[in-house]
This record gives structure tokens, sequence and C-alpha cells, in this order.
């Protein structure tokens, strides 16, 4: 199974949880994305975040991958409180592909794929298609959902110059 994986941080040393998360994947990454700071969508008193996206192949089912993802999540010394709120790390498994390319839609209790708000989300549409420049979802290029956002929106998501973090 091929897997798009977003990685979000914006609290703690958030280059350092960035890079964290990325290493874990490494041996299973096929494709990464640059890393962006990007504004904080859905709530957006909070502190900017940086995003990036991965492309895996792995053996796992997705359900052992969303538990992969939340036990570095917890190891990241995550609280859930908030919904949409800042987070040390956050994995989200995007969309997952099965051998021949086909999209598999997941709809279970706490599991839901593609992600739900993947093609409303410049945070995760730049840095996949950076990663995947022919990715699509719902078969459709991504290309044309971010042609659907705000340009300024789209605009914000910039590449983090690393070093750049205050502390
Ligand atoms: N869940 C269901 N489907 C999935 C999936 N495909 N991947 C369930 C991962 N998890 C999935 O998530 C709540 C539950 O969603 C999980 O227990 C899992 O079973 P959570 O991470 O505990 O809670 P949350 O993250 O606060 O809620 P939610 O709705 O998942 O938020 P998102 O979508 O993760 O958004 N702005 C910027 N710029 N960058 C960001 O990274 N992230 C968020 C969080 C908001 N704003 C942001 C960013
Ligand atoms: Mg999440």
């Amino acid at each position: 199974m091929r897997a798009v994986l977003s990685i979000g941080t914006n609290q703690g040393d958030r280059e350092k949880l960035m890079q964290s998360a990325l290493d874990y994947f490494a041996a299973d990454t096929v494709a990464s994305s640059q890393v962006y700071a990007t504004p904080p969508w859905g709530m957006e008193d909070q502190p900017d975040f940086l995003n990036s996206v991965i492309i895996i192949e792995t053996d796992l089912e997705p359900i052992e991958l969303l538990r992969r993802g939340q036990r570095l999540e917890t190891r990241a010394q995550r609280q859930r409180n908030q919904r949409w709120g800042p987070r040390t790390l956050d994995i989200d498994i995007v969309a997952v592909y099965d051998e021949h390319g086909t999209e598999l839609k997941i709809t279970d209790f706490n599991l839901s794929i593609p992600h739900r708000w993947a093609q409303d989300r410049a945070f995760v549409l730049v840095p996949w298609l950076d990663a995947d420049p022919k990715a699509t979802l719902y078969g459709r290029p991504l290309k044309e959902y971010l042609d659907e956002l705000e340009e300024e929106e789209v605009a914000a998501v910039v590449p983090h110059v690393k070093g750049s973090e205050k502390h």
C-alpha cells in the first residue's frame, strides 16, 4: 500500500519534532515535500505550523498506520484538548492507494480516508503536490483543488527556512 501522510507541528521545538516524524518513516518513504511554514487553519488564534507531506510504501493496514502515528504523537507529549487546536505533532493519513494505484476509501468510526478536509487545505495540497506532482484525489489532479482555494491561502504556504526558529 502507498500512503500519503501529512505531518504538522505548532508547539515546542517544531523543527526537531518534524524531523523526528520524518526520521521515523524514513525507511519507508518514497517521496517527501519540503517543510513549509503555514498559517493556522480552522482555529486561527494559535502559532503558525510547520507542515510536510511524505509518501510511504508500507505493508501495514491503515488502522495500524494510524496507531503508529498516534504513538508518535503521544511520544511528542501531545495533549488532545481542542479540535484543530495547537499541537506538538499531528500525523494524518491523507490518502492510500493499492498496488495498482487505485485510491482506497475507508469509512470507519475512527478512521476516514481520504482525510475529510484534505481538498480544502492549502497546508496539505501544496506540500503534497511538491512531493508528487502527479498526485490525484478522488480522481482529480491536486491542482484543481488548489485553484478552488483563496489565492492568499495558497500563497501563505511558504518553504520554511531551517534554523530560523526563535527560542
Ligand atoms: N481520524 C479519522 N480519520 C483520520 C485520518 N485519515 N488520519 C481520527 C488521522 N486521523 C484520523 O484526530 C481526531 C481523530 O481523527 C483521531 O483519533 C483519529 O481516530 P486528532 O488528531 O486526535 O484530533 P484533531 O487533530 O484535533 O482533529 P482533526 O479533526 O483530526 O484535526 P486535523 O484535521 O488533524 O487538523 N493548520 C495548519 N496550518 N497546519 C496543520 O497541520 N492542523 C490542524 C488539525 C488544524 N489546523 C492546522 C493544522
Ligand atoms: Mg489529526
